[in-house]
């Protein structure tokens, strides 16, 4: 069952790295609670309370290694030039030469998981194996979450070698041997010294975005840092969308959307199918399709609760791995943000006694929850269809208090691809000490495309020309604020209320304004939320000075790219300089 290639593979890191074991995972429930067993005997795993966080563990990770590593993180393509100026680069020889060693008896005394993984529904067209070899049993029980993870993996491979080849180890967890690299050339991953998800579940960021973004660019798909919901209007058709948003944008929250009860009252549905990630790939009817190609969310905690995403609730009641989360007498787990007062005599997110009044955070801010996407009650009975889903619509979100209304129509393909590639998110005050930064985060792929971002552009636009019927793009903007800075717009539930116009649109109705960024809309449907046209021409107001400010911006910008950026990017950033100024 297991191909001659991935024996040899596994071979190969086993003679490097000098495990004392080499387990070859099968997926099954006993291995899960074996492994499982094995992770609380060493202190991996603390177990929850058994009935009110049924069959849930948290994980206390090491101190320093509680997020993604960007500067630590390298693309390693043949030449420079190809992973672009929005990666670092590091040689393919020289990363092998610096790594080699690091992984040389790195896992003396620990034992060799090997973990073959589906990413994407197992037997579709979107789906690509993956093989992780890790030291971390952490590692393996959040891929089993988060992947197929099994003998299912063995099925899809057959006897090819069509893998991506992932090796990680914890190392020794010291920062100062921490890498991440990708070798897009050859299909692999080496990730040392993290067991951070974003660095050590190799299936998701490194695999489904970096590396599966360039082999998109030279396979004619598209590998996207977005979630995948689908809207049900009161006729019971469903429309679905994609929609890139940079982190702290409420992503999840919008993926697992709970209609406000007008909406829901006149039967709008919405369905959930990734919150993360989409591959993209061109259907037979000229649409772009949709695969999420994760089978969990690994949710940032705090913020959660039943008021901002009821859905994520329910999906993390059982079964979940929760990581720097602070931890009650009870058994019961609790984040800043939860709807629930903190459970008695609570541990924080490092084990030390915390109390309401102790002036640190019971759960650090990146605390996380994996959870299988099968537990969302918003799940959409659809959501592991080999095909995917047909794609009517993609939204371009950010964090925008002044500028950006709360949503707008592009023209077309080629102006939405400008769209997302201008797309920026400013800072807040909670998010670093510099308020009002606006920090351009492209498609929201700046730190995963795998490849030349300009070069990414040209791949976006090509793809629009080879679809006969792409999806309408659109712009949206939850944060638009006042003059005194208070939300002009409730957000959460309400946001379906921009989605419906979106909808409207794909369908070839719904009013809309012309101004010179797009379409925003004449009218929306407000009943309930106390707003009136005059809060609605504020939330979709278009300020030809701030733009054009924007614009210049823009333009700064543009030019890092150097003469890599396509034509059709500056065609656009001239008609929108044109249409603003004067
Ligand atoms: C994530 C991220 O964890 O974008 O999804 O960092
Ligand atoms: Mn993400």
């Amino acid at each position: 069952m297991v191909p001659a290639s991935a024996r040899a593979w596994v071979e190969e890191v086993r003679a490097l790295c000098q495990p004392d074991h080499v387990v070859w995972c099968d997926g099954s429930e006993a291995e899960r609670e074996r492994l499982t067993a094995e992770a609380v005997r060493d202190g991996v795993l603390l177990p929850l309370d058994p009935v009110k966080q049924p069959g849930s563990y948290l994980h206390r990770s090491d101190p320093s290694d509680v997020a993604r590593t960007e500067h630590l993180t390298f693309i390693c393509s043949n030449t420079k030039d190809e992973a672009g100026p929005n990666n670092n680069w590091m040689a393919p020889a020289d990363a092998r030469a610096k790594l080699t060693p690091l992984f040389r008896g790195a896992m003396r005394g620990r034992t060799l998981y090997v973990v073959p993984f589906v990413m994407g529904p197992v037997g579709s067209p979107f789906s690509k194996v993956g093989i992780e070899i890790t030291d971390s049993v952490y590692v393996v029980l959040n891929m089993r979450i988060m992947t197929r993870m099994g003998n299912a993996a063995w099925t899809q491979l057959a006897d090819g070698d069509d893998f991506t080849r992932c090796l990680h180890s914890l190392g020794d967890l010291s920062p100062d041997r921490r890498f991440i690299c990708h070798f897009p050339q050859d299909n692999t991953i080496w990730s040392i010294g993290s067991g951070y998800g974003g660095n050590a579940l190799l299936g998701k960021k490194c695999l489904a975005l970096r590396i599966a973004s360039a082999l998109g660019r030279d396979q004619g798909w598209m590998a996207e840092h977005m979630l995948i919901l689908g809207v049900q209007n009161p006729r019971g058709e469903k429309h679905y969308l994609c929609g890139a948003f940079p982190s702290a944008c409420g992503k999840t929250n919008l993926a697992m959307l709970v209609p406000p009860p007008a909406l829901a009252g006149r039967g709008w549905k919405v369905w959930t199918v990734g919150d993360d990630i989409a591959w993209l790939r061109p259907g037979p009817d000229g649409r772009l399709w949709a695969a999420n190609p994760e089978a969990g969310f690994f949710g940032v905690a705090p913020g959660t609760s039943n008021k901002t995403n009821l859905n994520a609730m329910h999906t993390l009641a059982r079964n979940a791995i929760f990581t720097n989360v602070g931890l009650g007498a009870d058994g019961t787990v609790w984040w800043e943000g939860h709807h629930s007062p903190p459970p008695a005599d609570m541990v924080d997110w490092r084990g030390r006694p915390w109390s309401p009044g102790a002036g640190e955070k019971a759960a650090h801010p990146n605390s996380r929850f994996t959870v299988p996407a099968s537990q969302c009650p918003s799940i959409a009975p659809e959501w592991e269809d080999p095909a995917g889903v047909p794609i009517s619509a993609i939204l371009f979100g950010a964090r925008r208090p002044r500028t950006v209304p709360l949503v707008f129509e592009a023209r077309d393909w080629q102006h939405g691809t400008f769209v997302g590639a201008t797309l920026a998110s400013e800072t807040t005050a909670a998010a670093t000490g510099a308020v009002g930064v606006l920090r351009r985060d492209p498609m929201a792929m700046l730190p995963f495309c795998g490849y030349d971002m300009a070069d990414y552009f040209g791949h976006w636009l090509r793809m629009g020309a080879r679809v006969a019927r792409p999806p309408r793009i659109f712009g949206v903007n939850w944060f638009r604020t006042d003059a005194a800075g208070r939300f002009l717009w409730p957000g959460y539930g309400e946001n379906l209320r921009a989605l419906e116009w979106v909808i409207e649109r794909c369908e070839g109705r719904g009013d809309a304004v012309s101004t010179p960024i797009g379409n925003v809309p004449a009218s929306l449907d407000l009943e309930g939320t106390g707003l009136d046209a005059a809060a609605l021409a504020a939330l979709t107001a278009v300020d030809r000075e701030e733009w054009a400010k924007e614009a210049a911006a823009q333009a700064d910008w543009f030019g890092t790219f150097g003469d890599r950026l396509p034509e059709a990017v500056w065609a656009e950033h001239a008609r929108l300089s044109a249409a603003v100024s004067g």
